[in-house]
């Protein structure tokens, strides 16, 4: 399974031209991504001028222009921006995506601090299970697997989970092979796995997912080259990338439905 992260909080129009910004910007690099092989998209929220939103609206126009054009499964980011309330990064919520990130932990994040303390998770989590979406878990360290198995004693989340390992954010676990065996060792029977490296090591920790059995991330929110200073010209390049490697690697490729199956989503 491939998810395109076609749009994140950080990557800005001055890092590339190819981020999409608008509703319409947006669904347009989701069908082209699902064309290129993507069962899922991962979005956030941009005003017109590349603010960062989770505006209610803004993603309920993305949901409803995705749909018109495509049978792709849409995950909304429930992390938004750094510095945003817990309120607004969980507004989108009430349109019911197919799935919706929960990051289980505070993380230094650059310069910043990505917070995520246990009342802020719990509150994600309450609202996820009130409206039947599906978490993907978001690991960006170690205890954060602790913390989500946490939330399963608490009768938050229910197993099997979904977790992506977001591996060599600066602050975050390295993204190196080891990390990701090390997580993967962790994860109770049952779940479900796929990574996504940062920057340079977006396509290589791709590929040792698809060999090791796992799902896959990639796409601009993450890493906006194809190849050492060549800019990829749009998140669906990357997701051409990684299934010419799971083809020679003999790994099918999922479809949304098959996606949706495979992550026990209600459509
Ligand atoms: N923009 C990051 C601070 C998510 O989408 O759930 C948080 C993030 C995680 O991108
Ligand atoms: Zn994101």
């Amino acid at each position: 399974m491939i998810t395109a992260a076609i749009v994140g909080a950080e990557v800005m129009r001055e890092h590339t031209p190819h981020v999409p910004y608008t509703p319409e910007e947006i669904a347009e690099e989701a069908r082209r991504c699902r064309e290129s092989g993507a069962a899922m998209v991962h979005v956030h929220g941009r005003k017109d001028d590349g603010a960062p939103t989770q505006d209610r609206e803004t993603f309920g126009e993305i949901l409803r222009l995705i749909r018109e054009r495509s049978d792709v499964l849409v995950q909304f980011s429930t992390g938004g921006a750094v510095g945003m309330g817990v309120e607004e990064r969980i507004e989108g919520l009430d349109h019911c995506p197919d799935m919706a990130t929960l990051t289980t932990g505070t993380v230094n994040f650059g310069e910043e601090v990505f917070m995520n303390d246990l009342p802020t998770i719990r509150t994600i989590a309450e609202r996820l299970k009130e409206k039947g979406v599906r978490p993907e878990v978001e690991i960006f360290d170690t205890g954060m697997v602790d913390t989500a198995l946490r939330l399963i004693k608490e009768g938050l989340l229910e197993p099997p989970l979904h977790f992506d390992f977001v591996l060599g954010v600066q602050g975050g676990m390295s993204a190196r092979i080891e990390s990701l065996d090390f997580l993967i060792g962790m994860l109770p029977e049952g779940s479900t796995w796929s990574v996504a490296g940062m920057g340079r090591h977006e396509l290589p920790l791709a590929k040792a997912a698809i060999d090791r059995g796992g799902h896959v991330r990639v796409g601009l929110e993450d890493n906006i080259y194809i190849s050492k200073g060549v800019l990829a010209r749009g998140s669906w390049e990357l997701v051409d990338a990684v299934v010419d490697y799971a083809e020679q690697a003999g790994r099918p490729i999922a479809t949304p439905s098959e996606a949706a199956e495979l992550l026990q989503l209600t459509r």
